[in-house]
């Protein structure tokens, strides 16, 4: 397996709108990242993901952009950005920025002169079709509104948005489209910037003849959605290639695609290391069994993508959540009596399973989902399409509140929790977006003065990973597939071998591995271990790394 330093990387996602305010306008900052950068030098992590800070009118946040050259100004300037940039590096830290190219937003001088007129030359930098029987193109549903088309009176076409109305698809096919992204992309690895992590960037090809889907509809309206048809077509291989090209190729930086409906063997072609494209990809699917949560089902997806990718001349992700999810510990942990040791299991977990782990802000101090009491307290456009259809569905709104209160994506959107002064330390003045109230006992001042903290035990893990290869380049063996509680696993290297044992239950768990369980104690969250022989013996959330 070939080293390489984006694989021994821990990566941190920020989420600027909600990291730190330093302007006391209620909304996250660059310069309140900047405040924040000998935090994340303590912690230990390599890389920073920065979500979108480009010019936006927020319509999903700043994944509608309308300058591609131009930092948001909510967020700050151009020099700001630059002071960043060379205040991480200062530290060792290197940045990773979104690239949102499947789409920009309808206020982007593109797409102000594409729908100006049909001749207009940057009429086909988006997807323009004429009517079909007066009405739209194809039955298409998209992810934010139920159809994909939206009809413009003046030119008398429709134009295709998988997302919001406001973030049209842009048009991969046109030559010119392509080159400007190019350009764009240089623009930024000029500036120093390490890499990128790329927006749903398996939609970026369409399917040819944009035909309809043939599935059920599915929204309430009619359409179908049907993310399956939009994403992985014949093509896109050779999109990620020309990009690589023409971009990646010239500079020792990372990459990471956000690929939805991806199985292993799709997502390899586009990360192995022969076919020059992505460096890794995040799949959905172990999002995708949240709501269902199944342990055996989590392991079997694991080694899939081990056997599928690792194993063949690709690398993975490791993520259990981000800003489009519910927070981890609410999800796959239990945020109640056990909340610090089962952040930390999850914690450990995702620094040993095979891949580079991404954490995302809040989760190094144990940050839990927020309860909302009305639709009215969301801002995200995702989260109010999905409780209107739910409505027109006939779900009743208690129970569409409630779904959101688990699932939504707005619990990784309210504000970092820096102290339990007023508004959390995130803001002077009033935030953007409703805080956690739990701040009072969950953030990252308490959690520094306490050694037993989430945030010491990422640190640990992070230490760790830096000086032991094993946990990066070892070998994956799961030695518990069928079990419903523990998950046991070994990662071994060059004659070490570290065994690591999770029980994912509120419950003390015993189970005979059939093999020694004993050695050395590197990293636990309970102060003993109890193991002996071949037999785990494990207290409620226990996570133990032991080197034999
Ligand atoms: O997300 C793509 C995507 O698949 C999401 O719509 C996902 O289905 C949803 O968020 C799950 O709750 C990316 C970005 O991560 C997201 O923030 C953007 O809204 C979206 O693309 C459009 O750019
Ligand atoms: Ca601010």
């Amino acid at each position: 397996m070939t080293k390489k330093w984006w694989k021994e990387a821990v990566v941190y996602q920020i989420y600027p709108r909600s990291f730190k305010d330093s302007n006391g306008d209620g909304i996250g900052d660059l310069r309140g990242i900047i405040e924040k950068l000998d935090y994340l030098k303590e912690l230990g992590i390599d890389v920073i993901w920065l979500n979108p800070c480009y010019a936006s009118p927020n319509d999903d946040n700043g994944y509608d952009i309308s300058d591609y050259y131009q930092v948001m100004p909510e967020f700050g300037t151009m020099e700001d950005f630059d002071e960043l940039l060379a205040e991480a590096h200062k530290r060792g830290i290197k940045i990773v920025m979104d690239l949102v190219v499947n789409h920009s937003s309808d206020e982007h001088k593109w797409f102000i002169e594409s729908r100006s007129s049909k001749d207009n030359p940057y009429r086909d930098y988006y997807i323009w079709r004429d009517p079909r029987d007066g009405k739209e193109p194809n039955n298409w549903g998209s992810f934010f509104s139920p159809s994909a088309w939206e009809y413009d009176e003046k030119t008398g076409q429709y134009y295709l948005h998988l997302f919001s109305k406001k973030q049209p698809d842009l048009n991969w096919e046109h030559e010119p489209l392509r080159q400007e992204v190019y350009k764009m992309m240089n623009f930024w690895f000029d500036k120093g910037i390490d890499g990128f992590r790329m927006d749903v960037i398996n939609l970026i090809k369409k399917p040819i003849g944009l035909p309809d889907s043939k599935l059920p509809h599915n929204t309430a309206e009619g359409y179908v959605f049907d993310p399956d048809l939009y994403a992985n077509n014949p093509g896109l291989l050779e999109f990620l290639q020309e990009m690589n090209r023409n971009v990646m190729s010239k500079y020792d930086c990372m990459t990471v695609g956000e690929t939805v409906n991806v199985t292993p063997e799709i997502a390899l072609n586009y990360v192995k290391e022969e076919n020059k494209a992505l460096n890794m990809v995040f799949h959905f699917e172990i999002m995708e069994i949240k709501e269902n949560f199944d342990l055996v089902r989590f392991k079997e997806i694991q080694q899939k993508w081990y056997d599928g990718v690792m194993k063949k001349g690709g690398w993975n992700s490791q993520y259990l959540n981000n800003h489009d999810q519910p927070r981890q510990v609410s999800i796959f942990g239990n945020d109640k009596e056990y909340r610090l040791e089962s952040a930390k299991l999850l914690g450990t977990m995702l620094h040993t399973l095979p891949g580079t782990p991404y954490i995302y802000q809040g989760e190094e101090i144990g940050m839990t989902n927020c309860q909302f009491t009305s639709i009215d307290e969301f801002n995200d456009i995702h989260a109010r399409y999905l409780y209107s259809q739910m409505l027109k569905k006939g779900t009743s709104s208690e129970e569409a509140l409630s779904w959101l209160n688990n699932y939504s994506r707005e619990h990784a959107r309210t504000p970092m929790h820096w102290d339990n002064t007023e508004n959390a330390g995130f803001t002077t003045g009033k935030p953007w977006l409703k805080i956690n109230p739990n701040y009072h006992k969950i953030n990252v001042k308490d959690a520094l003065k306490d050694p037993n903290s989430v945030f010491y035990h990422y640190k640990k893990l992070i230490a760790l990973r830096k000086a032991n290869e094993v946990m990066v380049y070892g070998d994956f063996h799961d030695l518990t597939p069928t079990h419903k509680e523990i998950f046991a696993y070994t990662r071994s290297l060059n004659g070490v071998e570290w065994l690591i044992a999770l029980n994912f239950t509120s419950d003390n768990k015993e189970l005979d591995l059939g093999r020694s369980v004993e050695g050395k104690v590197v990293l636990s969250n309970y102060p003993d271990y109890l193991g002996k022989g071949q037999t785990l013996n494990l207290r409620p959330y226990e996570a133990v790394i032991i080197e034999k």
